[in-house]
């Protein structure tokens, strides 16, 4: 039987009715901020918005119009910014659907809440200030690595900023320091468990009894395969940029779906033709309004993300609705080892060179536990011959500017023009050859 530990249990058990008063008073705030920012200051009141006073229920969420990702994009970079810039700490961007990233900002107030909001999701799974925690996850602009630094800090645990990659230094620091609990993406927890073996580190010396899992989706089957090679626990964590990153939903000890926090986010699922709201329990994609960031609010962002909700209470008494694990992803947006890739950026880079002919073809697929992404090109009329060396420079040069672009290596082909597969009807541009096993 579990003990559950809950980091505010006055939040986290709250009663429904309470939760949804907070929520409309949070949401008429976030209102207010969105007010002040060039974007939403021209589309709220456009939609009869004119002072957070016009949010009169929550019903009212349905009269603010939904935000995309090519939005977010177009008022890149401050288009979004509802303070000064002398007010915001912090930003963080992840990778758009063309070169511009997508930036979020920070004040110091919104920082302190999302690091709070990560420590109630840590501390949510039973880990005490006594864990040592070894963050294996890209740090930088990505969310991942302080979202989780930081909450882990809150907690009280010992944190390990060890980043992401490198097994063998990662080993090393599990040894030295006596890791307790661990972040990845489920990609390289597997890819970590067997070169453990390759390399006979023996798992009954080391100390791992937990890990946070997300960035990236993976089934129920991989969880447990996780679980039981690595004799750990690994509790689902579900985040997206825009909405802060990690610490929207989490696994609690039932690991039974993950808590969607309700005094900081609003969740509808919605149908993603139509985006008009399915009923409780159907499944569509999610759309998310942040109540927690004044620095660049955004309210009803469309994460394409699809999954539903829960309809029955969790075990472990929290009034926060739960997610179902996620199963897809209603746009063409690929996640390569935990990064997002989409196909238009690959397309944008290699169109640009004028060595490259008018055909090319994304193949992402299984290389033990890691993603591998190959990019096929054509060489345009007249550039393929049978000198290596200059073929080799050719691959170098695209896959140079090709990995500027998406943050991740691809390995690159260069294939004779005219050699790759032509569709008779739509291109098909991705191949996408990794097990659907959800
Ligand atoms: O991946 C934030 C994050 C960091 C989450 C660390 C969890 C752990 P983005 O780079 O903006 O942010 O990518 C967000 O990743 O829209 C989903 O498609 C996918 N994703 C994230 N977590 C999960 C998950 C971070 N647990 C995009 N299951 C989202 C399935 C996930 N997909």
């Amino acid at each position: 039987m579990n003990t559950f530990q809950y980091w505010k249990p006055e939040i986290e058990k709250m009663a429904r009715e309470d939760l949804l008063a907070l929520q409309l008073q949070k949401l008429k705030t976030a209102v207010g901020w969105a007010l002040r920012t060039e974007w939403y200051g021209k589309r709220l009141p456009a939609a009869g918005i004119k002072s957070p006073d016009d949010i009169k229920t929550l019903a009212d969420l349905r009269r603010i119009p939904i935000m995309e990702k090519k939005d977010l994009r177009g008022s890149f970079p401050y288009g979004l910014l509802s303070l000064p810039l002398s007010d915001i700490v912090r930003l963080h961007a992840s990778s758009g659907t063309t070169g511009i990233p997508t930036t979020i900002y920070l004040t110091a107030a919104d920082l302190d809440r999302w690091t709070d909001n990560m420590a109630r999701c840590l501390y949510g799974t039973g880990c005490t200030k006594d864990d040592v925690f070894q963050n294996m996850i890209t740090y930088g602009l990505f969310t991942g690595g302080l979202g989780l630094h930081q909450g882990g800090e809150r907690v009280g645990m010992m944190v390990i900023p060890a980043g992401a990659g490198n097994t063998a230094r990662q080993f090393k620091m599990m040894q030295d320091y006596g890791t307790t609990v661990v972040h990845a993406t489920p990609g390289f927890l597997l890819h970590c468990e067997s070169k453990m073996r390759e390399e006979g580190i023996d798992r009954s010396k080391l100390k791992l009894r937990k890990a946070f899992a997300g960035a990236e989706p993976y089934s129920e089957d991989t969880r447990k395969r996780i679980e039981q090679l690595l004799k750990i626990d690994v509790y689902n964590s579900y985040g997206i940029s825009e909405m802060n990153g990690p610490s929207v939903a989490f696994e609690c000890q039932a690991k039974d779906g993950m808590h969607l926090w309700e005094d900081q986010y609003i969740g509808e699922i919605v149908n993603p033709e139509t985006l008009e709201p399915l009923p409780d329990g159907e499944k569509g994609e999610l759309v998310l309004t942040c109540l927690c960031r004044e620095g660049s609010p955004i309210l009803r962002y469309r994460t394409h993300d699809i999954t539903s909700f829960y309809t029955e209470p969790c075990a472990c008494g929290r009034t926060h609705r739960k997610l179902h694990r996620f199963t897809g992803r209603s746009d063409d947006m690929m996640i390569i080892n935990g990064v997002n890739v989409f196909p238009s950026q690959i397309e944008e880079v290699v169109m640009a060179m004028p060595e490259v002919g008018n055909n090319y073809l994304i193949v992402v697929e299984k290389d033990g536990s890691l993603d591998r992404l190959t990019v096929k090109v054509e060489a345009g009329p007249g550039i393929f011959t049978d000198d290596t060396r200059q073929m080799t420079a050719l691959m170098d040069k695209i896959k140079h500017t090709l990995s500027a672009t998406i943050t991740i290596n691809p390995k690159v082909e260069l294939h004779e023009s005219g050699s790759l597969p032509v569709s008779e009807g739509k291109s098909v541009r991705v191949l996408d050859k990794r097990p659907k096993d959800m």
